[in-house]
């Protein structure tokens, strides 16, 4: 296989719900869709990196313009193109995972259609369907949240997280415990407290949460392991996690009971199985993170969360969660589950004329020789 021609698409699609964390307030996705034309036909990739720097380094104008620049010819000199080769040529440069994992997932979006296989068997899925859970952004007020919450509830999602920060943390956390002291509920504070803040998250403990996700700095791993001794509530890293050295780094200091798992945050699907592997030797619960992925991304994120480690709810969703029209046919939830796509390469493709709707710009990349 080789690479022949490349679109690279921005998106903008409004949220059906605007998403508030303490990294800001998202009202609507900007997405850059990548499509690798190949000799052996098409493949498609979701770019998670949002307009700015914020949940890590990365933004989607410096995505795009290292994807062009440096990540397509460098995978375009390739003669006979795999994802795994594509990977390894793409690891000459340092960093930028969201934008590697971009143009990994196309790619093996069009090897696996071209050899008939899915994403979930090329992974070493194990499952049909995949758990889903919830992730809330910090409301208005409250008695908004409990609301909201209650919908999601009424709606089967299997854990419900929510979104934290200094100064919205214990009291919703407490509103929602005592309105539904079964549901499973976790927090995830996107890196927004110190150490010094342990006594105040060690509260949290009265709440019977099944995670705190991500209290400290992406590199506090050892601020991670003391706040870990300091809490019973169990520790999982997010942003942190880079690589599969990184979580054996975590995992080896004590920082983390369990780990997140994004194939954009790490460089790709093949650097997010081998973190799953390492979590699993080391018996550490794994669960798939989610960006506000299209149908596309959630198609890959499905196929990876059927993985035999992810033991835990994924915060994967119906495409209704997210928007009113998604990219490809809507993704649907029955009885908190959605089931893993189960044809060739991501098993669903993108209604190019609702693509062509949301588009806001198109560069198209050829030359390659
Ligand atoms: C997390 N995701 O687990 C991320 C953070 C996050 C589902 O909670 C636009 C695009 C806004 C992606 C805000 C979830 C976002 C975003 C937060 C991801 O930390
Ligand atoms: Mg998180």
């Amino acid at each position: 296989m080789k690479l022949e021609r490349v679109e690279l698409r921005r998106i903008d699609i409004p949220l059906s719900t605007p998403f508030r964390t303490s990294l800001g307030l998202e009202l609507n996705r900007d997405i850059l869709l990548l499509r690798a034309d190949t000799s052996e036909g098409p493949g498609w990739g979701e770019c998670v990196a949002m307009p700015e720097p914020g949940y890590s380094e990365e933004y989607l104008d410096g995505a795009a313009e290292i994807i062009r620049r440096f990540l397509l010819p460098a995978v375009a000199a390739l003669d006979e193109l795999t994802p795994a080769r594509a990977a390894a040529a793409m690891a000459a440069f340092p960093g930028h995972p969201m934008a590697k994992a971009t143009v990994e997932m196309a790619v093996m979006d069009a090897w696996l259609r071209a050899r008939r296989t899915s994403y979930a068997d090329h992974l070493g899925a194990v499952r049909t369907v995949v758990d889903c859970g919830v992730s809330v952004g910090i409301a208005d007020t409250i008695g908004l949240l409990i609301a909201e919450v209650s919908g999601y509830v009424d709606q089967g999602y299997r854990r419900i997280k929510l979104k934290i920060e200094p100064g919205w943390d214990l009291e919703p956390v407490r509103a929602i415990r005592e309105r539904f002291p079964d549901i499973a509920l976790q927090a995830d504070a996107n890196a927004a407290y110190t150490l010094a803040d342990a006594r105040h998250l060690a509260a949290l403990d009265a709440f019977d949460l099944v995670m705190l996700e991500q209290p400290l700095g992406s590199g506090d791993l050892r601020d991670h392991a003391a706040l870990a001794r300091m809490l019973r509530t169990p520790i999982c890293l997010d942003e942190s996690i880079t690589s599969a050295r990184a979580a054996t780094d975590a995992i080896g200091l004590g920082a983390c009971a369990i780990v997140n798992i994004k194939a954009g945050r790490v460089g790709g699907y093949l650097e997010a199985r081998r973190i799953h592997d390492v979590c699993v030797a080391h018996s550490v619960p794994v669960w798939c993170g989610g960006m506000l992925e299209t149908g596309l991304g959630q198609a890959a994120n499905l196929a990876l969360a059927a993985l035999p480690g992810f033991t835990l709810p994924a915060d994967i969703v119906p495409s209704e969660r997210y928007f009113a029209t998604d990219v490809t046919a809507p993704i649907r939830m029955s009885e908190g589950r959605i089931a893993v796509p189960g044809g060739p390469g991501l098993g669903l493709e993108p209604m190019l004329e609702v693509v062509e709707g949301y588009t806001t710009d198109v560069v198209t990349v050829t030359g390659f020789s």
